[in-house]
């Protein structure tokens, strides 16, 4: 290697660095999404043993790289078979807040669809519980699930502060997936069961799944139509986010934005109109590139419409989507924005400050949160001095 590759690798190197050990919020993350491959490998094994499925076949299929919309949501239904029972959901809680953790994200709102599976006698709850039992399992990260006693001077990188590993802390909040292929009573259960476990960690609810199949959210005519739990869930003060315009669906990206979340997902596919309407409504939107790139609702990184809306000082946020499905981090995805639109590091870390802003957990969250930035800031922005030979 010559000594100007040699350079180059090592600001790449640098760059990432630190992009892990920025403090971060993520905010758009769903939890079967965001399963390790080596985990989803292993219950594959395991049932291909008991003759449920044929293991060389799923091996191919979690392994690949295809991640087209239609592939993603083939590859949901598979992860679905693999992690129906209650031991199965509660590892993968587990194990997801500890990879998020180990990236020095600092807030957690994981989303994930509570379902109802008789054979295992399993129920929405029951599904709900054995989440919480695997954030409740965690051992190597201080997990805060409902309080806000979060100490600043003893959470992330404190390793690379002062070279001694001490605990992380990691706030961690739930929403209910409301899935486009449920019906309205059921999207109703869901919403009612957040009413019920809002003292338990869960905060908000979202609507998501395969946007090309399920009721559009404005068909008015048709009685399968999600708007009466959304509206449920305003009433009752839960704040909810839509995923929107993952697909060019006009009627329903207009009833969305009609609707006004408290925040939107993805907003990829939306015309001139939309997009002045979104920015003057000022709804914070969850950025998803890599998800966006993959599957088609962006036509690559460089075209991204993070540009325009960073630009228009648009409030938003970088998030994961799902972190095992598309083989990212939000490290990286900080990573991305920095080299692919040149945001220097005082912005990017301004960009994980002012997300959170957009948290849906209360006021003392946010308090203990800003502290956390405030903690960390001198220490990021004096990374290149700091780490300059003397
Ligand atoms: C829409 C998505 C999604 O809920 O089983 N999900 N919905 N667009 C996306 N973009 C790629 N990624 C994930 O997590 C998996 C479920 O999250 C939703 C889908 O409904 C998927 O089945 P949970 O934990």
């Amino acid at each position: 290697m010559d000594t100007e590759t040699e350079g180059k690798a090592a600001a790449v190197e640098e760059m990432r660095e630190w992009c892990v050990a920025l403090p971060k919020v993520e905010l758009h993350a769903h939890l079967n999404g965001s399963v390790r491959n080596s985990t989803l490998l292993e219950l594959a094994k395991h049932l291909g043993d008991k003759g449920v499925i044929v293991f060389e076949d799923v091996k191919d299929v979690i392994m690949k790289s295809d991640r087209s919309l239609p592939e993603c949501f083939k590859l949901f239904d598979l992860f679905h078979i693999l992690t129906t029972d209650h031991d199965t959901v509660t590892r993968i809680a587990k194990e997801v807040v500890e990879d998020f953790a180990a990236e020095n994200v600092v807030y957690l709102e994981i989303r994930t669809t509570p379902k109802n599976n008789e054979a295992k006698g399993m129920t929405k709850r029951s599904y709900m519980d054995a989440v919480i039992k695997g954030l409740k399992a965690v051992e190597d990260v201080d997990v805060e699930l409902f309080g806000s006693n979060f100490r600043t001077n003893e959470t992330l990188s404190s390793k690379l502060l002062d070279g001694v590993t001490k605990k992380k802390k990691i706030y961690v909040r739930l929403l209910l997936s409301i899935d486009r292929r449920e019906t309205t009573s059921a999207a109703l259960d869901t919403v009612n069961l957040a009413v019920e476990m809002m003292d338990q960690g869960v905060i908000g609810i979202d609507l998501s799944g395969n946007p090309v199949v399920g009721e559009c959210i404005c068909n008015v005519l048709c009685r399968e139509t999600y708007l009466p739990a959304l509206q449920h869930a305003k009433n009752m003060g839960i704040p909810v986010t839509i995923h929107c315009g993952e697909v060019a669906n006009r009627k329903e990206i207009q009833a969305v934005l009609d609707f006004c979340p408290q925040r939107l997902g993805h907003v990829c596919c939306l015309n001139d109109v939309e997009w002045k309407k979104l920015k003057s409504l000022m709804i914070p939107v969850e950025i998803c590139l890599t998800s966006n790139v993959m599957t088609g609702g962006a036509p690559s990184l460089e075209l991204h419409h993070f540009a325009d809306l960073y630009n228009a000082k648009h409030p938003l946020s970088l998030c994961t989507d799902d972190s095992g499905l598309f083989s990212t981090s939000l490290s990286n995805e900080y990573y991305l924005v920095a080299t692919t639109f040149g945001l220097s590091k005082f912005e990017l870390f301004q960009l994980a400050q002012d997300a959170v802003q957009f948290v849906f957990a209360d006021d003392v969250v946010k308090k203990s949160l800003k502290e956390v930035f405030k903690h960390a800031e001198k220490r990021l922005l004096m990374w290149d001095e700091l780490a300059a030979p003397s």
